[in-house]
């Protein structure tokens, strides 16, 4: 088999005192965290759009990247050379999965009968490099966005023959992600949002996203795909207003539809922060409505307002994740997908191995800051003793339903001298800042 990074070694975990770029200084796989390994707990993904057919390119200039593999004008050819490149890269990083969207693998033919087939050709190659590795598709995703026909939106197109093919594309691409046993499917909502309400009908358009979900979650039970049904929330870009806003906007939706128990979220940390929440707020939020199903990996540039999709570094960042993640129990049957890309200026295939490292060292150490600040309770204990006065007296009367409007006037008007504690905001930022710094 032809190698396409011929100098990179299979990436070791050396520790935090190795000065080799090319090895994890905190990532080690088979380090046992808790009841599970880092492995266990982390999940890794590689996206194939970003790494395997990400060129560079901005709206100012075009692609830069330098990638072996892209020597060929036949779009077959070059199809199956990026999946194999994509196994090698995914092998010599010890990374578990990767995710995909039909687009990303195989190219468009003239027709969608013929689109479909270069799918099935590219997934058999995939299916054959999965049995001799042990790497996993952690999702399957289906692109309706790049192709000029989704120009108003897919499912919430104004143009119902785009809805129809929307579907058919949905419908392949979950077949493919059940042939090559994804644990997810996902749905990013791409086009779905809209840039006018002059020319909107809101209504209708949502009415038919739902009616497009429904018909997912009818198409999975028929085919059996039991894998879990993602939405990954997004506030804006492409469009001005994109429907699936942020988690909360999500779980409104589904449950005025009828369709909560079939999805969960897809939480990505640049689109939590596009939307003006923390990534930890979103995490939060998901998982205290049961929604947490998985992460889409990367950071943002704060001085940014756009979806620079950066490869997360931010130690800071990645601990309170993984403290919501371990709360959560884990991601279950989803993990930590590197929806990254290297800056257009990291142009040699090199970068793509230390972006990753950066990533994956980055959640390591935030696996293990954010552990030992659970099981230490500090936060926890804290947070227990300020909601108190709901555990007796009148607040557990609250809690229980046992008190109403009447009960309660009468008690404020016994008890109007009212007495308030410190919510000790920079305390506790300070004994996060020691986990961080000690773990
Ligand atoms: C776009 C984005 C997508 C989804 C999959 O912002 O995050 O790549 O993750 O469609
Ligand atoms: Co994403």
């Amino acid at each position: 088999m032809r190698e396409f990074f011929k100098d990179i070694p299979k990436i070791q975990y050396e520790g935090k005192d190795s000065k080799n770029p090319l090895a994890f200084k905190y990532y080690n796989p088979d380090e046992v965290v808790g009841d599970k390994t880092m492995k266990e707990h982390l999940r890794f993904s590689m996206a194939f759009w970003h790494t395997f057919t990400g060129t560079g390119s901005d709206p100012f200039g075009t692609g830069t990247m330098l990638r072996p593999w892209e020597n060929t004008s036949n779009a077959m050819e070059l199809a199956k050379a990026r999946v194999r490149a994509a196994f090698e890269f995914n092998e010599k990083l010890g990374m578990p999965f990767f995710c995909f969207h039909d687009r990303d693998i195989a190219p468009e033919g003239n027709t969608l009968a013929e689109t479909n087939k270069n799918l099935d050709e590219i997934v058999s190659l995939i299916k054959e490099l999965m049995q001799q590795s042990n790497i996993k598709l952690l999702w399957g995703t289906a692109n309706l966005f790049s192709n000029p026909r989704f120009v108003h939106g897919a499912a919430t197109s104004c143009n119902a023959n785009v809805f129809a093919y929307a579907a058919a594309q949905v419908k392949k691409a979950m077949e493919v992600t059940k042939e090559l046993g994804g644990e997810n499917y996902v749905f990013w909502g791409g086009r779905e949002g809209y840039e006018t309400l002059l020319n909107t009908d809101m209504g209708l358009e949502l009415d038919n996203l739902a009616r497009f979900f429904h018909m997912a979650v009818d198409y999975a039970k028929e085919i059996g795909f039991t894998g879990q049904f993602l939405i990954e929330p997004k506030p804006k870009e492409p469009t001005k207003h994109q429907y699936d806003f942020d988690v909360a906007t999500v779980l409104g939706f589904l449950r005025k539809y009828g369709l909560d128990k079939y999805f969960k979220m897809n939480i990505e940390a640049n689109h939590a922060t596009l939307a003006g929440h923390t990534f930890q707020h979103e995490l939060h939020f998901a998982r205290i409505n049961g929604v947490l199903g998985s992460v889409d990996a990367n950071q943002g540039d704060m001085l940014l307002g756009w979806d620079t999709d950066q490869f997360p570094t931010d130690i800071y960042t990645t601990t309170l994740a993984m403290y919501e993640i371990l709360k959560n129990g884990g991601l279950h049957s989803g993990g930590l997908n590197f929806d990254s890309k290297v800056r257009r200026a990291s142009f040699e295939p090199v970068d793509l191995f230390y972006a990753h490292i950066a990533g994956m060292d980055a959640f390591a150490r935030g696996l293990k800051v954010a552990y030992k600040l659970l099981e230490s309770k500090e936060l926890e204990n804290f947070v227990a003793e300020r909601y108190s006065s709901y555990r007796e007296g009148i607040g557990k009367d609250i809690v229980e339903g046992k008190v109403g409007f009447k009960e309660l006037e009468k008690y404020a008007l016994e008890n109007s001298q009212i007495k308030n504690t410190s919510g000790r905001q920079e305390m506790l930022e300070t004994i996060l800042n020691q986990y961080i710094l000690e773990v």
